[in-house]
């Protein structure tokens, strides 16, 4: 994905992508891979289906904080997800124009953890006392893609993300990983035949040595059928911590949707099929899954 129209939304998001690509070794495995088959002559011919983001639920962050940015871009709110077991909510949003990403967010409801993991997080953002984004220019894309980059509260102790880890996998990787691009999502229904379904796809990716989230199958499919994901599992990284430690840590990801066409548009040859016709939104159970991308147990696990 490349914008270069140089409106803010799209320095926002090349920013984003640019960060993101140069820390996340999958995304430029898979694009290379891609290039010598044959099947995309550059990065800018994937399309993206979505970008997400993580967030904590404390005053002046969370959703209702960072949603504000895309909001201001023409983005707009569309469904609510919960995620009782993983103490988190999302909601997606609908882009300004068929040819950016949708994006989807969560939070962590952090007053569902014990009171100990709370005055962790809190210890960090307490010190926040005022929306961070209501100080911003969302007309300065610059500005707008450096605050994304820009840490709202300090590094945290080697110890604190340790014990996030053991009780909210979700609350560790945001105290150390912030407003980082999370993942972002190639569209495979539109890559050529041979690669255009992810059966065909992830046996690809799998020839390629990159390992796949196994939770709930490799393969995540919506109740209709017609929305199935696949996701990379993150790589460690050697994080140092405000103590001077460092551990091995859980960055980002790289996810794959297929998203086939609605009943009514079934019949439609393939050319003819627009974004329009097809399957819209996420689905609940599929990204319940696809969360634990960043999960200790699907990056030591050998399946
Ligand atoms: C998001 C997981 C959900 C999807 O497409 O349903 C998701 C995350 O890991 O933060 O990406
Ligand atoms: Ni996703």
């Amino acid at each position: 994905m490349y914008f270069d129209e140089q409106k803010p939304l799209d320095i926002v998001l090349n920013d984003l992508f640019a960060h993101y690509r140069a820390h996340v070794a999958d995304v430029n495995k898979i694009t290379d891979a891609l290039l010598a088959e044959g099947v995309v002559a550059s990065q800018d011919d994937l399309v993206n289906d979505h970008i997400a983001f993580r967030t904590l639920g404390v005053p002046h962050l969370g959703i209702a904080s960072f949603e504000k940015i895309f909001l201001a871009y023409g983005y707009q709110r569309r469904d609510h997800y919960v995620f009782e077991a993983k103490k988190l909510d999302a909601y997606w949003y609908a882009p300004p124009a068929a040819h950016y990403p949708r994006i989807f967010v969560s939070e962590l409801q952090v007053h569902a953890l014990s009171a100990e993991a709370q005055s962790i997080i809190r210890h960090y953002t307490d010190p926040i006392q005022a929306d961070p984004v209501d100080g911003l220019d969302f007309s300065d894309g610059a500005a707008v893609a450096a605050f994304l980059q820009q840490p709202l509260w300090p590094l945290p102790t080697s110890a604190h993300y340790q014990r996030l880890l053991e009780e909210s996998e979700y609350a560790a990787w945001v105290i150390y990983n912030r407003y980082y691009l999370n993942h972002y999502t190639i569209s495979i229904h539109e890559l050529k035949d041979g690669y255009h379904t992810l059966e065909a796809f992830n046996r690809f990716l799998e020839g390629i040595g990159i390992k796949l989230n196994s939770a709930g199958g490799k393969i995540k499919t919506s109740a209709d059928g017609l929305l199935r994901q696949s996701s990379t599992v993150s790589a460690l990284y050697e994080a140092t911590f405000s103590d001077g430690r460092s551990l091995a840590i859980a960055g980002s990801y790289v996810e794959f949707a297929e998203r086939s066409p609605l009943p009514s548009f079934r019949h439609l040859p393939k050319e003819e099929l627009k974004p329009e016709h097809r399957r819209d939104g996420f689905e609940n159970n599929n990204a319940d899954k696809i969360f634990e991308s960043t999960y200790t147990q699907q990056i030591k696990g050998d399946k």
